[in-house]
């Protein structure tokens, strides 16, 4: 057994369940990582849990009037619940809210006091005179001096990830009443941060392996000067101060979450003064996968309260990702952008969200996730090229039967195949071991690649027809290549690589060794699809009720109108070619159909908002038209499907197929998608054409 390794996810608040972003930041690689560790035959203890307590809990409690413990209750389970569906394991998963974890903060900070690292000082706070409060943390909110963000609140930045004293927002105002707080004096413990200066930037400085976005943000820290920090927080909901005179208050969330990671391994072993032990052993490296807000806690004050502390080994390794974005912007719970996992996961596999989020992994730079690129990936990467290689590969060894080593002839094809898998596997072993998970998911991807194209190129179907001993070494390495993707595919599709391990006679995990050898070719059960299909049940097409305004002629274009539309809560003006038909006259006050997330475009000199529905035949045009009680802006269902209104381009739009159908008797719009027809329609009617135009007339 090799040397001790802990390996710890950022204890997530839980104020709402996970959504992606937190997936792709740190849980995800958090796992993967692990996982590596584990097959390469590390001891490794991995802990996280929920951070229950702090204003991020008692805020959503106040606002939804929901206990504290029972927001945190259902949130825990939550959580748990979508870990478990992803695969994301723990050694252990504590809550801070139990009494272990707050035994274990509570000696954590008598022994701090003893070694003179707390005292007790007056600060100034935020005070909000209606409510009578100190306002602590999240209770005040305000603009980002940094960013000009303008929803920070008093611990931290949302929108840039830095952490921010109440002091520092731009017009403060407390989130219960948005009256202006004035600043008053109170008594708080202070952590000597000051005092380790030195000794943190001796750390820093000796951290040459991290990524460059968390140097940056630790030394951009540390180079203004640490402060001393309050500890303490006006609040009733946290860790009890275990000092008179702060029956009040109650320990600062987040000195008292980062000692969960002890409370962690403490549950792992079973017992406290053996996780203490541990952490001052010499031989030990730990890593923390957090989120990018959370990198100086981690970086700065973290291995701070652990050098307080005393003789306690320091994190190895901070590994903090970018963001990962909806469409350019953050996933935010409190803004709704983007995608909880609890929606996800009801729509799909979660190998292949694992799948989806590594291929993206936001580890040196932002990366965006639109579900139609997810969609499409995961059918056309992982299904397409990975899956289809492994069924082809292993079906063949199937119906061969086993083949033995004396009873193969490589080619020099087989040899390249033979030094691509030794290379691929050094490369991903080198990539995860720096802690560059994206890296070694793209070699590891790369493989299946080259696996793929290896079988297409090798033939083995053609071969087997002619020489058996050609025909056993192309089978033969294709079954190699297989293993190898298997294998070290174990952290990143542990599902998958399981039931492929399984099919080859493993039903244990395999360890990732350098040179991983391959016994035989033998496959012990017959292989099935390895995955279906994501059939798409979104459109990125948005189609509007809208009503016709004004109607003007173009100033430039003979054939063409200007019209004016009321959407409910907006105007949009589109161009449109309907004059040989419609006259100003019969168009104004028309409830049409228009496409409002196309691309605006200019038409001789006037910019276009988008395009109406409207089908021609030899009569004329026909426009698809909504009933009278249809109200202006509501947006057009296009049959089961969600839609997703992010802009497409003309040529995009022009690729769908929207045709006159047949629906008893009448003739309506619809959308086909593989032969199927989805018809097009609002909450109370039907949309109809004008005039009686006939079926299979395309819509455009
Ligand atoms: N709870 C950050 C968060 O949930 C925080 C991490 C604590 S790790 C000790 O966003
Ligand atoms: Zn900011």
């Amino acid at each position: 057994m090799k040397e001790k390794v802990f390996v710890f996810a950022a204890l997530p608040y839980v104020n709402s369940s996970l959504h992606l972003g937190h997936i792709a930041g740190a849980y995800l690689p958090y796992d993967v990582f692990r996982r590596f560790l584990k097959l390469r035959g590390y001891d490794v203890i991995s802990t996280s849990g929920s951070d229950e307590h702090g204003t991020p809990i008692t805020v959503k409690s106040i606002r939804e009037g929901i206990p504290p413990e029972e927001i945190v209750e259902k949130y825990h389970k939550l959580n748990l619940e979508i870990f478990r569906k992803m695969n994301i394991e723990f050694d252990a998963y504590i809550e801070t809210s139990s009494e272990l974890h707050k035994e274990i903060t509570s000696k954590f900070l008598v022994t701090l006091k003893n070694k003179d690292y707390i005292y007790e000082a007056e600060m100034t706070q935020p005070f909000c005179v209606k409510e009578n409060i100190f306002l602590a943390d999240r209770y005040v909110k305000g603009k980002c001096p940094y960013c000009g963000y303008e929803e920070a609140t008093g611990d931290q930045c949302e929108n840039c990830g830095r952490t921010l004293e109440p002091g520092e927002l731009i017009d403060p105002l407390c989130i219960f009443d948005l009256t202006t707080p004035e600043f008053r004096q109170t008594k708080h413990l202070f952590f000597r941060l000051s005092k380790l200066q030195e000794d943190l930037e001796k750390y820093i400085d000796s951290r040459a392996n991290w990524r460059q976005n968390v140097l940056n943000f630790t030394r951009n820290f540390i180079s203004g000067g640490l402060k001393d920090r309050p500890i303490t927080r006006d609040l009733n909901w946290g860790v009890d101060v275990p000092f008179p005179g702060y029956e009040n208050k109650k320990i600062y969330v987040w000195f008292e979450a980062l000692i969960g990671y002890i409370t962690g391994v403490s549950t792992v072993l079973d017992s406290q003064e053996d996780a203490l032990a541990m952490w001052k052993n010499p031989n030990l490296r730990y890593y923390h996968f957090v989120g990018k807000d959370n990198i100086v806690f981690h970086s700065i004050i973290w291995p701070g309260m652990l050098l307080a502390h005393g003789n306690m080994i320091l994190p190895y390794f901070v590994a903090a990702n970018e963001f990962l974005n909806f469409r350019g912007e953050k996933f935010s719970k409190s803004k709704g952008t983007g995608f909880s996992m609890i929606q996800l996961l009801e729509r799909y596999d979660p190998e292949f969200i694992r799948f989806g989020v590594l291929y993206n992994l936001p580890e040196e730079h932002d990366a965006d996730f639109t579900i139609e690129e997810f969609e499409n990936r995961v059918n056309t990467e992982l299904i397409d090229k990975f899956g289809n290689f492994v069924n082809r590969a292993l079906i063949l060894a199937f119906k061969k039967g086993p083949i033995s080593i004396d009873q193969i002839a490589q080619n020099d094809l087989d040899t390249e195949a033979e030094n691509r898998i030794r290379n691929s596997i050094a490369t991903i072993i080198k990539e995860m071991d720096g802690v560059h998970i994206r890296n070694a998911f793209r070699a590891w991807l790369e493989l299946a690649y080259y696996g793929n194209s290896y079988i297409t190129n090798r033939k083995p179907w053609e071969q087997c027809k002619r020489d058996d001993a050609n025909c056993n070494a192309a089978i033969y390495t294709g079954v190699k290549i297989v293993f190898a993707l298997a294998v070290s595919g174990q952290m990143f599709l542990p599902a998958t690589s399981k039931k492929i391990l399984s099919w080859l006679g493993y039903e244990e995990q395999v360890e990732l060794k350098d040179d991983l050898g391959f016994p035989v070719s033998r496959i012990t059960s017959k292989p099935d699809k390895l995955f279906e299909k994501i059939v798409s049940n979104t459109i990125n097409l948005r189609l509007q009720i809208a009503q016709v305004k004004e109607v003007d002629d173009h100033p430039n274009a003979e054939k063409l109108y200007l019209l004016d539309l009321d959407l409910g809560d907006s105007n949009r003006r589109i161009v449109s070619g309907i004059k040989g038909s419609y006259s100003k006259e019969a168009l104004k006050g028309k409830k049409i159909v228009v496409v409002t997330n196309l691309k605006p475009a200019s038409i001789r000199g006037e910019t276009s908002n988008g395009m109406l529905l409207a089908a021609e035949d030899e009569q004329g045009i026909h426009l698809v038209l909504a009933p009278e009680s249809a109200k202006n802006g509501e947006d057009v269902k296009i049959g089961e499907l969600q839609t997703d209104p992010s802009e497409i381009s003309i040529e995009k739009f022009r690729k769908l197929v929207i045709k006159t159908a047949r629906r008893g008797s009448d003739i309506v719009p619809a959308l086909f998608i593989n032969e199927k027809q989805l018809f097009l329609e609002i909450s109370n009617g039907s949309l109809i054409l004008d005039g009686s135009p006939g079926e299979g007339l395309v819509i455009k």
